[in-house]
């Protein structure tokens, strides 16, 4: 049995935040009381590092903010005023509740919405898929993050993963493609220094000059949107100069003869314009791609959250086939790590999909604010249970989810830390534990180590884990099924008894004692040097019979480059936010500032703006203000604004979704939420 902060005085865990990197951390206790948190300098892949968010985690656990025990709304929908009741009371209303709506309306009115607020193993999903499953709720499509990168580099390799990220200390010519690594992923960029160090060449594809554009030798400030455009032009070049490593593609690639045809009109000089570099530019970066093996393409989501996002991928997955890049250590594509390490886990186990009804409708977690306004659809949702996830910061089309949300016969439970943006709309408000309260285990997205995050400290308050919220629920429905109170512990077990290679001796005990393990990927590995391609040919499909099948372009095109009249204006993370999270922490707010607007000079003269003044930014959704910073970080034509709640001046907290709209991805379900246009005005008082 475990018990937190009594049996160790320094406990190992692991970072549970949605992000790459998943460090390695050691917390100090001290009479039930966690005083020290700081990197564990054992991890090999964090190396003893936390970041400008964790390193002030303890801030976080121990706020003034935090809920932390189950309250009820007393006032409207949206004005955020709570009384507090007890969980008994809470959880019979809840069960009351939610019957009567499954008698009168079907399982289908309830719609649990979760995002990886939480990601580890069984925190972010296990018992309440299981019970949202066995009751027949709506499903969520979650493709907000990754899910549309996945499916366009599924179409072309077969995989939304690629080489181990460690691997690119062996590359030599390095692009961090549509990423910010120094701000998202910043324990990857030691090892891009290394490679560097060892000859290698950074390049950064990207239409900002972020810090990590700053780094690199080489800045291609691309048009957003237009990268498909880019890898398409490159590989006009390697076919037009015979770059290409044909015995590869002989052996490994179908639809080569069609590829050949298709890129001819992607001509450098005559897609210059529409990518926005000089032909030359795209020439030598071909080239220089090409020709210096082994050549790694990095990149992680910053291209997906464009209406042509799974074709950007798509595009971007043909040029290590190409090139042959694949065959060398160090060479190809280097991507989430998240279908490794959830792939030789048994999830199934976890999840149970044997127990889930079939054939239950799925809503798009991109489309809540329009599925809550919906007047047609049938049965609407009638109850929402909202848990690791602030869709009114990080969904597009703020101001329709806030209208629904505000919706009087919709039931909202929000199960969160903080009373969020979104909290602030919810019938109830249930207190969740931190990362050092839950046990669970912590797979990576960003590297291969699997990290066993133990509790430090018993949960504050009456705060209570994802798992142990819907164990308690269940109980409360009245279910007796005796997997919906399946202990965490015995859940992790069984995930960790696939039976998988890569799992074989990384045992429970193990990581219980060592905190962290690397999978057993083989030394040298290489997944696709010989072909084996998990496609439905087994080959890389530079011509896809699947999306063909589907209507869809069975050859990798430009796809369709949002236009629109004024700036179209991209959004990114911050250095010290995680997503929305942290944006009530007078610290985190201070160093952030106030919410701004990056514009080029260009476009800031043409308006009369200068740096620093206050604007007001309207987009077709809404209108917002904004501090304006005139700086060539951006390209002319493109503005630029953090993602999360930042404080305007007058002290209120507005999200850039407010400018965004639900804009379907050409496929993989995610949104085009960068392909948002706005215009920018000085801010007068009347507006
Ligand atoms: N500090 C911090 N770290 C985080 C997070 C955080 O909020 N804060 N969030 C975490 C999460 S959830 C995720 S998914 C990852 C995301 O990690 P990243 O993918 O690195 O992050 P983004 O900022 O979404 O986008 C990356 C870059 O894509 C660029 N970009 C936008 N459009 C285009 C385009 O059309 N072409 C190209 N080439 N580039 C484009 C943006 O300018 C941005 O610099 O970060 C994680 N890490
Ligand atoms: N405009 C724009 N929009 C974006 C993006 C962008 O770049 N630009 N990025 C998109 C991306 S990549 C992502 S991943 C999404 C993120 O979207 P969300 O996942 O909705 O974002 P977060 O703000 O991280 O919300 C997670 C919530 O989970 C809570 N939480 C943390 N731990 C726990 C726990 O153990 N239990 C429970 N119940 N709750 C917990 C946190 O306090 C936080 O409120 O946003 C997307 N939206
Ligand atoms: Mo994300």
């Amino acid at each position: 049995m475990i018990e937190p902060g009594k049996t160790d005085r320094t406990i190992r865990g692991a970072c549970g935040h949605d992000c790459p990197d998943t460090c390695g951390w050691v917390v100090e206790v001290e009479r039930g009381r966690a005083i020290r948190l700081a990197g564990d300098p054992a991890h090999p892949f964090t190396r003893g590092g936390l970041c400008a968010k964790v390193n002030h985690y303890l801030e976080r656990v121990y706020h003034p903010d935090r809920v932390l025990h189950p309250m009820r709304r007393v006032g409207p929908k949206g004005e955020g005023r709570f009384e507090r009741v007890t969980w008994d009371e809470v959880l019979l209303d809840i069960a009351g509740r939610w019957t009567r709506i499954i008698e009168e309306s079907g399982a289908e009115a309830i719609l649990p919405y979760s995002s990886a607020g939480v990601q580890g193993l069984i925190q972010m999903a296990s018992i309440d898929r299981r019970l949202f499953g066995v009751l027949g709720c709506s499903a969520l499509q979650r493709a907000i993050c990754g899910g549309v990168a996945a499916a366009g580099l599924k179409t072309t390799i077969g995989v939304g993963s690629g080489i181990d990220p460690e691997d690119i200390v062996h590359s030599r010519f390095i692009v961090l493609w549509g990423t910010n690594t120094i701000v998202t992923n910043l324990h990857f960029w030691p090892y891009v220094r290394e490679a560097q160090g060892r000859g290698a060449k950074l390049v950064v594809v990207d239409p900002v000059r972020t810090r990590t554009a700053e780094a690199a030798d080489w800045h291609l400030q691309l048009k957003p949107g237009s990268d498909a455009a880019l890898a398409l032009a490159m590989m006009h070049v390697m076919v037009r100069d015979r770059l290409v490593d044909e015995d590869y593609v002989a052996r490994y690639a179908v639809g080569y003869d069609a590829l050949v045809s298709r890129v001819r009109d992607y001509a450098p000089s005559a897609v210059s314009a529409l990518v926005g570099l000089p032909a030359g530019e795209i020439e030598r970066f071909a080239r220089e791609y090409a020709t210096t093996q082994p050549s790694l393409l990095r990149p992680l989501i910053g291209l997906e959250h464009h209406r042509n996002g799974a074709m950007q991928f798509r595009a971007l997955a043909c040029l290590p086939v190409l090139s042959g890049a694949w065959r060398h250590r160090g060479g190809g594509l280097a991507r989430s790590t998240h279908a490794l390490q959830f792939g030789v886990l048994d999830m199934k186990s976890v999840e149970m999909p044997e127990v889930h009804k079939p054939g239950v409708r799925s809503l798009n977690m991109r489309d809540l604010g329009r599925d809550l306004c919906d007047s047609k659809l049938s049965p609407p949702v009638r109850a929402l249970m909202i848990y690791g996830a602030n869709p009114v910061v990080s969904m597009p089309n703020q101001r329709e989810v806030r209208e629904g949300l505000r919706r009087e016969d919709l039931f909202t439970v929000v199960h969160d830390l903080f009373v969020t943006d979104t909290a602030l709309y919810a019938d109830y408000v249930l207190p969740a534990t931190s990362q050092i309260e839950h046990l669970d285990l912590s797979p990576a997205w960003g590297h291969l180590y699997l990290a066993l995050n133990r509790p430090a400290i018993e949960p504050l308050g009456e705060s209570v884990s994802n798992t142990e919220l819907f164990r308690r629920l269940a109980a409360a429905l009245g279910r007796t099924e005796p997997w919906l109170f399946e202990s965490d512990e015995s859940m992790l077990r069984a995930a960790l008894s696939s039976g998988h290679p890569w799992l074989e001796g990384i045992t429970w005990e193990r990581l219980w004692n060592e905190g962290h393990v690397r999978l057993n990927r083989p030394d040298d590995w290489r997944p696709f040097a010989n072909g084996g391609f998990p496609t439905p040919s087994g080959k890389a499909e530079l011509f896809s019979a699947a999306l063909e099948a589907q209507g869809l372009d069975p050859l990798p095109a430009s796809g369709a480059i949002a236009t629109g009249s004024g700036l179209q204006l991209i959004s990114g993370k911050t250095l010290h936010f995680m997503n929305s999270g942290y944006g009530h922490m007078e610290r985190h707010r201070r160093r952030e500032g106030l919410l701004p607007i990056d514009l080029h000079p260009e476009d800031a003269g043409r308006r009369g703006l200068k740096n620093g003044e206050r604007v007001s930014v309207r987009g077709d959704r809404g209108q917002l203000k904004a501090v304006c910073r005139v700086t060539e970080r951006v390209r002319p034509g493109v503005a630029w604004m953090p993602y999360g709640g930042l404080h305007d001046a007058a002290g209120i907290r507005q999200s850039v979704n407010l400018l965004t709209s639900e804009e379907p991805t050409d496929w993989g379900g995610g949104s085009g939420l960068y392909d948002a246009f706005v215009e920018v005005a000085p801010d007068t008082k009347s507006e």
